[in-house]
């Protein structure tokens, strides 16, 4: 689509609404005394260009699942999509989906930017405001979910559409800086983009050369473009961003090009406009000041002293392009999509549960329950039967590995899972290849677009996926991070494998749940829970070697794993004067401890801790019945940092964990070596009921 011939006024109308953006942002920025303006103004007639024109996106409905999306990787300069919302007068959304009518974003809103409860946070937010489609600032993070997002585009056109009903078709735009390609985890989503050669992404690289220290060349000199091109992608420049006709068949150059993503380099001004900051790092990060705003204004020909101001004919202006464009395109496809429920229900449903989160009919038949066993099985292996049993009724459970499937067992076995790549985007198994940070952040972008994503990797390398991790708990979105060997029991890879402080990071992220399975059974479990979250990602926990699967007619159910920790073996009596308690391989040492304790004839209780979290949630009687306030002989058995342990074992308890790094040596040897013994647990019990006294 080309910008169709303009007639003097919609040129006029065009600047006017370019500078609105332009000085809704210096305003916005100057009230809140802080924020970036420099980035928004030398944008403004990008995101403009592509909105007015491009954009296949209805302000009416900003979660038309067909919708292109735009992501605004440098979330530091959140304005222009506050004043882009604003002006496409994009209307907002409930829990459930559904418009609600009220704009999501108003003038008064701006006014608010950067505000306690404003839905103009300070960078742009996901579930805060409507047409916000991923919360980005952590630079790098936004390039990397549009991977995602580009991945599910093609894999629920490959699901979905059929001969004259192409109901899934649609783009990815992110807007990016210096900093987004900077950052590795932007190189490695485009290493991976180009890899899977998807057509249907676009980066749009503010080429200003500032960064907030001064001038990128002080540490940023390479050939970006060179540098796409050798990873695949189609380099496309655009020398002035003001040139609205240019812009424009960047981007016609982009939707032509079908064979791999684009990036489009525009060369633009921090600050356009400001006469003293523009080019330099002043106008960014700081408001512009009263005097430099005003002669701003003057520069783009606006009153000098009017603030939040929006010329009429300027709202309308929008309606006209982007509102039109939007709700034809909208309804054109809902019609279409009314005929495919008629001729394609069952297909029909699916979107339709997938858009709500909801779960298939029938998603936990066929799962397995494990007999017990004493030699056991890995968690891992258990966990990869158990995922491959619910991804064959849950369509769009799919994801991959970081060049670890065969390890982590996150692949997708059955018949007709198939693989992902370029050529066959149907393929429900991913290959990210040695990226985990582009992994995390593509893994973001699958749930965003409501395919139900997991990823998979050693434990410890969840250091190298964490900013993303942290998003998707923040974003409250339920991706799925599985994690193998986890603990000193991986063995000979030593320290540099061996995660310790890991558990305890995740453990303290808000709205992540975090599952450590002591077995099987705990595995199934735990997968029951996970499924039907809708709102929190998981990072589930595995061993890389066999624990014993328990006999669960001697020991709870592990149906317990549900509150997070439950009794597992209960004192003779019901009454214990000890407790001990751990997670994943180390329950079964609870257990032989438990045995030769209560030979000795004292009262123990063992607890099975899969899940601090949820365990946190339940009500205070349960917890007192787990943990009563009474029993002060506490034990705590986990091979990693001890931290947090204390405030369940209290301060007469014993906690049993690793305060250094591991080491390279058989499992059994450094379980040895390390105290992890059913001797040692033993002795702790022991001196725990002394103390408690
Ligand atoms: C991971 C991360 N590191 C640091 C920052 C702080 N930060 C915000 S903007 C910025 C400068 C980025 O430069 P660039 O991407 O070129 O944006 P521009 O200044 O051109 O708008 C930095 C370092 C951040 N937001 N995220
Ligand atoms: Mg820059």
């Amino acid at each position: 689509m080309a910008v169709s011939e303009q007639t003097l006024t919609s040129r006029q109308l065009e600047t006017l609404s370019i500078n609105t953006i332009r000085t809704l942002a210096i305003d916005a920025v100057q009230q809140a005394n802080s924020g970036h303006p420099g980035a928004p103004m030398a944008l403004a007639p990008v995101a403009y260009c592509l909105w007015q024109y491009f954009l296949r996106f209805d302000p009416a409905d900003p979660v038309w699942p067909n919708r292109d999306r735009f992501i605004l990787s440098n979330g530091h300069a959140s304005m222009l999509l506050y004043a882009t919302l604003y002006l496409a007068q994009v209307r907002g959304t409930n829990p459930e989906y559904e418009s609600t009518g009220e704009f999501a974003v108003t003038l008064d809103d701006i006014k608010r930017f950067r505000q306690i409860d404003s839905k103009t946070p300070g960078h742009p937010e996901y579930r805060v405001t409507a047409g916000v489609e991923t919360t980005t600032g952590p630079l790098g993070q936004g390039v990397g979910n549009s991977v995602g997002v580009a991945i599910a585009s093609k894999w629920l056109a490959a699901r979905f559409n059929r001969p004259g009903f192409e109901i899934f078709n649609y783009n990815v735009y992110a807007f990016c800086g210096d900093g987004d390609l900077m950052e590795g985890v932007g190189s490695e989503a485009a290493s991976l983009a180009g890899h899977l050669k998807l057509p249907n992404l676009c980066w749009i690289y503010d080429n200003n050369r500032v960064t907030l220290d001064g001038p990128a060349d002080a540490s940023f000199t390479e050939d970006v473009g060179e540098r796409f091109s050798a990873y695949g992608w189609n380099v496309v420049h655009v020398t002035d961003a003001n040139d609205l006709n240019v812009l424009a068949s960047a981007y016609s150059t982009f939707e032509q090009t079908k064979d791999r993503p684009t990036l489009i380099i525009v060369n633009t001004h921090i600050g356009y406009g400001a006469p003293h900051k523009q080019d330099t790092n002043e106008a960014h990060g700081e408001p512009l000041g009263e005097e430099e705003a005003r002669l701003a204004k003057k520069f783009y020909g606006w009153p000098e002293d009017a603030k939040f101001y929006v010329p009429d004919g300027v709202l309308e202006h929008f309606q006209q392009g982007i509102g039109k464009r939007g709700r034809e395109l909208r309804s054109a496809w809902s019609k279409l999509f009314g005929e495919y429920e008629k001729k394609y229900p069952e297909l029909a449903d699916e979107i339709d549960r997938m858009q709500r989160r909801e779960l298939p009919q029938g998603w936990d038949k066929n799962l397995p329950s494990f007999p017990a066993d004493a030699k056991g099985m890995a968690t891992r292996d258990s966990s990869g039967k158990v995922l491959n049993v619910i991804a064959q009724s849950v369509p769009w459970l799919m994801g991959g590995s970081a060049d670890l499937a065969t390890s982590d067992r996150t692949r997708l076995k059955f018949e007709g899972a198939g693989d992902f790549q370029a050529g066959s985007y149907g393929g429900r198994n991913l290959h990210f290849g040695v990226r985990e940070h582009a992994m995390g952040a593509a893994v973001n972008g699958l749930a965003i677009s409501k395919i139900r994503p997991y990823s998979g990797t050693f434990f410890n390398f969840n250091d190298y996926m964490k900013p993303s991790v942290r998003l998707a708990a923040l974003m409250e979105i339920p991706c799925i991070f599985i994690y193998t060997h986890d603990s000193i029991g991986l063995g000979e890879d030593g320290p540099t494998h061996q995660p310790i402080e890991q558990l305890a990071q995740l453990r303290a992220t808000p709205e992540l749940l975090l599952f450590r399975p002591a077995d099987a059974n705990e595995v199934v479990e735990a997968w029951k829970v996970i499924m039907q979250l809708q709102h929190k990602p998981v990072a589930l926990v595995l061993t890389r070697q066999a624990v014993p699967t328990l006999d669960r007619s001697k020991y709870a159910p592990a149906s317990g794993v549900a509150k997070g920790a439950y009794i597992l073996a209960e004192a003779p009596g019901g009454k214990p004067d000890l407790i001990l308690m751990g997670t994943g391989s180390e329950v079964s040492l609870c257990l032989t401890a438990y045995d030769q304790l209560t030979s000795e004839g004292i009262k123990t209780r063992v607890v099975s801790m899969p899940c601090w979290t949820l365990f946190e949630e339940q009500s205070d009687e349960y917890k007192e019945q787990v943990l009563p306030r009474s029993v002060k002989a506490r034990v705590s058995v986990e091979a990693a940092s001890t931290l947090g342990w204390d405030r369940y074992v209290g301060p007469t308890g014993k906690i049993i964990g690793m305060r250094r790094f591991g080491a390279s040596a058989p499992a059994k040897d450094l379980f040895k070596k390390f105290g992890f013994t059913t001797e040692k647990v033993v002795q702790a019990a022991r001196e725990a009921i002394a103390q408690s006294k």
